[in-house]
């Protein structure tokens, strides 16, 4: 197990013992100032409060997100399925699978903030107008000629591009090729959820927005709906062969993370910042035979093995991934990440919440400094 897990301690039951009659300041008998205690308890309890005493020293806990993954395999059987049993035909739905965190209690997502699904467009398919409060970003896995139109401007893409669909801005997707389109879904749902800022909008009459801009356009857009260009980056896609050169680029400088190896964050053109206020997305390549060391953050995250084979641990547990899978980081818990090649290299994509802790100054990381930076 990881060493100086804050869950553990925390959820040490000695941490929670009431005070007792002497340290509360009562008079009386300590059996019988517990015993007021409790009755206080109930009391306040009845009344809509709660006496902090009785919850001090909980919030350190983890939260109950998991490690977790999902294989390709399966995915891809579950896809199979979907693609059959629906059709999308001017849908108002997108045939997407969530990757429900197994710990997840009272939503569907992959982390308390960060909503992770597989989304697949058969040919020809298309999913009308509409738009959100919510950050979006699709990262295509599978196939050619996809297209995500954003606020009137068309763009075409293929594996390995990313695309973004800012906060509010009218979208819709077709599958124009002849081959299924699969992509990953990142989107801020839970966070704006918790925040209990959700607006929703369908195009008028269920339909599809015009498209008026031309590709060039489509990809950079600084017309977005008075969205603050520091924040919301106006490029709204990042080819693959852009992501390939800059890790090409980052890997020829050894500019090389202890904890991530070659690693290039999709950024704002305008500041270097992140692509949107609450989510941010990561492409890495782990050279063959990567082992990297330890370190844990507040943020979360959700990866997909885009290329290659091998195994994260992750709050002291191994994890093996092959193309295609997803797996989840949690909040806060200790995390290494190994390439099974000692040939090929790895190349994994991943979202993350870490603007959003940014900007709220909560963001925090910690490198583990046993085990030579190793978890045992
Ligand atoms: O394709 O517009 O996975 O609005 C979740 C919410 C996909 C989409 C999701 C969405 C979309
Ligand atoms: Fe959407």
């Amino acid at each position: 197990m990881a060493s100086g897990n804050q869950g553990s301690a925390a959820k040490d039951p000695t941490l929670l013992k009431l005070g007792g009659a002497p340290r509360m300041g009562l008079p009386g008998p300590a059996a019988e100032a517990a015993t007021e205690v409790e009755r206080l308890c109930a009391d306040l309890e009845r009344d809509a409060m709660k006496g902090l005493w009785t919850v001090q020293g909980r919030s350190e806990a983890l939260s109950d997100i998991r490690p977790h993954v999902w294989t390709w395999k399966k995915i891809q059987a579950y896809l199979d399925r979907a693609g059959s049993a629906m059709s999308l035909e001017d849908s108002p739905v997108r045939r997407a699978l969530m990757l429900w965190n197994p710990g997840a209690k009272d939503h569907w997502d992959a982390t308390n903030t960060l909503t992770a699904a597989v989304q697949m467009m058969l040919p020809g398919e298309k999913v009308i107008t509409h738009r959100h409060i919510h950050s979006a970003l699709r990262f295509i896995t599978h196939g050619s000629g996809a297209t995500t139109t954003v606020n009137g401007g068309k763009i075409t893409l293929s594996a390995g591009d990313l695309v973004l669909t800012p906060n509010w801005a009218w979208h819709d997707h077709a599958n124009e090729s002849d081959e299924p389109i699969i992509w990953m879904d990142g989107v801020d749902r839970p966070l704006v959820k918790m925040l209990d800022a959700v607006y929703f909008d369908v195009y008028r009459g269920h339909g599809y927005q015009p498209v008026v801009k031309n590709e060039h356009e489509a990809g950079f857009q600084t017309d977005l709906d008075g969205l603050d260009l520091s924040r919301y980056s106006p490029k709204l896609v990042y080819r693959w062969e852009e992501a390939q050169r800059a890790l090409d680029e980052i890997e020829a400088r050894n500019d090389i993370s202890p904890y991530d190896d070659v690693l290039f964050k999709y950024s704002n053109p305008v500041n270097g910042g992140p692509i949107t206020p609450t989510m941010g997305a990561d492409i890495q390549r782990l050279r063959p035979g990567v082992h990297t060391r330890a370190h844990r953050h507040t943020n979360s995250a959700v990866y997909h093995v885009y290329r290659g084979s091998g195994h994260s641990i992750i709050d002291g547990e191994r994890f093996d991934w092959e193309e295609g899978d997803y797996f989840v980081l949690p909040s806060r818990v200790w995390h290494e990440h190994v390439n099974g090649s000692s040939t090929d290299a790895a190349v994994l994509f991943s979202i993350n919440d870490r603007p959003a802790y940014e900007s709220l100054g909560l963001y925090r990381e910690e490198a583990l400094e046993t085990g030579n930076g190793f978890q045992a």
